[in-house]
């Protein structure tokens, strides 16, 4: 089973599925367009997110960082005037740490990535999904910024002109999710942010061709008119698309089968997604706790057969 995702809904439904399959069945191609230089440390905030959960030390409470961690460091940079764009945990900057001294000893993301899963025990793949360098940067009537100032900064207020993945013309898919890839016929896109998340890992070349040979289940982000949180909804608007599930449903068209939206949506109307030539169903996809995380995953698994 190949993932994709972000930092905050896929991984929920990752959580629900780790209820069901081993984790070796499962390989994530992880978004890194909101990674970030912050204090000499390089920070891979949504590949952490899938390291810790598979790792079993992410706080599920915000789905980043560790759980129980502290900010002793976090806190005397700040008491010296330095202050960080997000608040590491001196834990989670060990790992980046470690991370950022792989990367300049000349190892590539990937194996970076590889190596740290390794040191946790994990057993499923987890891949950036480049090796290049890909930053989702935000335009505002004030400048452009990284994503993590726009939502941790300024926390997401900023209007929003427009945003482009700064690098990605000249990026690839890395070489081991493409072979990740080649190796399995079903994909799930999670429910994350369209535009930050999953729109840098469809931005890559031949991705979109590798999707439409393959079984391919999406799952909304959006319900009626809102995301279930964090900025989709404005960085959607931003794009002139329609804030809806029909909105996501229109980006993923050419290359998804089976389109799963809210029981609780009253906007979509599935017709309009069977138009599309894509079968549409309707789930519980509030991931709230345990048990619906792994309903969720379990009727997901069950529309592959
Ligand atoms: P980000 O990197 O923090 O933006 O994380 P993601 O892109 O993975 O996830 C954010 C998206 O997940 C948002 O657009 C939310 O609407 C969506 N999301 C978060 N929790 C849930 C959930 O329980 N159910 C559904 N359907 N979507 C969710
Ligand atoms: N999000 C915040 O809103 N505030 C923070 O201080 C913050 C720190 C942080 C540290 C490490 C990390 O891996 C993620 C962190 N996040 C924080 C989450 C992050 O900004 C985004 O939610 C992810 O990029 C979403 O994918």
């Amino acid at each position: 089973m190949i993932i994709l995702s972000g930092g905050t809904g896929t991984p929920k439904l990752i959580d629900g599925l780790r209820q069901l399959l081993p984790d070796e069945e499962m390989t994530v191609i992880v978004n890194t367009g909101e990674d970030i230089w912050s204090s000499e440390v390089f920070i891979s905030p949504d590949i952490d997110t899938v390291l810790y959960l598979f790792a079993g030390i992410l706080d599920k409470n915000k789905w980043w960082s560790i759980t129980g961690d502290t900010y002793n460091t976090y806190n005397q940079m700040k008491e010296l005037g330095r202050f960080e764009i997000l608040m590491l945990g001196d834990r989670d900057r060990a790992v980046n740490l470690v991370r950022t001294d792989m990367l300049k000893k000349g190892l590539t993301l990937t194996e970076a990535t590889a190596e740290i899963s390794e040191s946790f025990g994990i057993r499923a793949g987890i891949i950036p999904m480049s090796d290049d360098v890909v930053t989702s940067m935000i335009e505002t009537p004030g400048g452009q910024m990284h994503f993590q100032e726009f939502w941790v900064t300024h926390k997401g207020m900023p209007d929003v002109l427009s945003f482009e993945y700064r690098g990605i013309g000249e990026a690839r898919l890395s070489p081991a999710a493409k072979e990740a890839l080649e190796k399995d016929d079903c994909v799930i896109i999670g429910p994350s942010n369209p535009m930050t998340s999953i729109g840098p890992i469809l931005a890559l070349p031949e991705i979109k061709e590798i999707l439409k040979t393959k079984k391919v289940i999406a799952v909304s982000p959006i319900i009626g008119k809102e995301a279930v949180s964090g900025p989709a909804g404005k960085l959607m608007a931003a794009k002139g698309l329609d804030v809806s599930s029909k909105g996501v449903a229109e980006l993923y068209k050419d290359f998804i089968d089976i389109f799963v939206y809210d029981i609780r949506d009253g906007v979509l109307n599935p017709e309009e997604i069977e138009k599309m030539g894509i079968k549409a169903v309707a789930l519980d996809t509030m991931m709230t706790d345990e048990e619906k995380r792994m309903n969720l995953a379990k009727e997901i698994l069950m529309l592959f057969r």
